[in-house]
């Protein structure tokens, strides 16, 4: 008989102290991210977590786990290589709200429109913490930076918006503050088959104190939920109306706005894979492709 499967404690995910300012927002998304994993019981081998640069992205020193702090931008790319040639791994991606919709955006929007199985965390902060305050493509318009001594003049996006017309299957938004929602969103998440993308606001508290205090009952704000009952979780022309209410009526709602259902890159990829496999006498995935070089040639 095989010995019990042993399982997975908070003690055995902890890594290196986060290095984060005092009261950062991103405290509470790594504590989530902790309570979720155990509460599913993801074998401590699959997990994977891949950032790019940021203050957020240094998430993966502070998880024992595979792991990998990349390039400002680039996490989707690299972690698309690994969800595809891995289907077996659980691959997490956290960053920033400039690593995602500013650098990294392009690859946002072709990693979510192709459904790569993946679940995304973006902290969106409203500003680059790391580099010490610049604008960033959330900051709102006249918030002084940096870059925007006189206040930012650029409209920001809307994530929301942005993500339901990149093909996101799952999009959801949260607040660090509220931490029994996010382990909601962030569970939702995982067990989402295909890209799925939490936005969690997470304060700066060193460079833009307060900037979710409208979103934090604490400090006075309004935490409104997104009603899914009276809605149709596969519609994107609902989502999109959910998403322009965070402009017309900030900080809008919380919860998912999106929930759909598509083959995931994954999936269609693993069927082609069969096919060719079954027509050319059950060639391994390496020979195959040694095969298609060499007829390239
Ligand atoms: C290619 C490249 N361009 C610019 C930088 C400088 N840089 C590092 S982090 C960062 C922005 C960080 O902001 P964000 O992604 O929002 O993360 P935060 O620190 O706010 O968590 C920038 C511009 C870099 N490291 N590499
Ligand atoms: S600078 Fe801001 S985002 Fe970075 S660790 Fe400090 S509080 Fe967090
Ligand atoms: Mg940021």
């Amino acid at each position: 008989m095989s010995a019990p499967v042993e399982k997975l404690t908070k003690k055995q995910l902890k890594a290196d102290h986060p290095t984060w300012c005092p009261g950062c927002g991103d405290f509470a998304v790594l504590a989530s991210f902790f309570n979720v994993v155990q509460k599913l019981g993801i074998p401590h081998e699959k997990v994977v977590c891949v950032a790019g640069i940021g203050c957020s992205s240094r998430f993966p020193y502070f998880v024992n786990a595979h792991g990998i702090h990349f390039i400002h931008g680039r996490a989707l790319p690299l972690a698309t290589g690994i969800s595809l040639s891995r289907p077996d791994l659980h691959v997490f991606v956290f960053g920033g709200d400039g690593d995602g919709f500013s650098i990294g955006g392009n690859h946002l929007n072709h990693a979510a429109r192709k459904n790569v199985n993946l679940s995304y965390v973006v902290m969106d902060n409203q500003v680059y913490g790391l580099t010490k305050n610049q604008t960033s493509p959330t900051t709102p318009i006249g918030r002084r930076s940096k870059t925007d001594p006189r206040g930012a003049i650029d409209r920001p996006i809307n994530p929301m918006a942005q993500l339901v017309a990149s093909g996101a299957t799952f999009i959801a938004r949260t607040h660090a503050a509220q931490v029994k929602h996010m382990n909601e969103m962030f569970e939702r998440a995982i067990l989402h088959p295909g890209f799925a993308v939490v936005e969690t606001l997470s304060e700066c508290t060193m460079f833009f104190p307060g900037a979710f205090d409208s979103g934090n009952p604490r400090k006075g704000g309004a935490f409104d939920l997104v009603d899914e009952t009276s809605r149709n979780m596969e519609c994107t022309a609902e989502a999109m109306q959910l998403a322009e209410e965070t402009e017309i009526a900030p900080p809008g709602k919380f919860g998912v706005y999106l929930e759909a259902h598509r083959p995931t890159k994954n999936d269609l990829e693993n069927e082609w894979l069969k096919d060719a496999q079954a027509k050319t006498a059950d060639l391994a995935p390496k020979d195959l492709l040694r095969k298609r070089f060499a007829a390239m040639r």
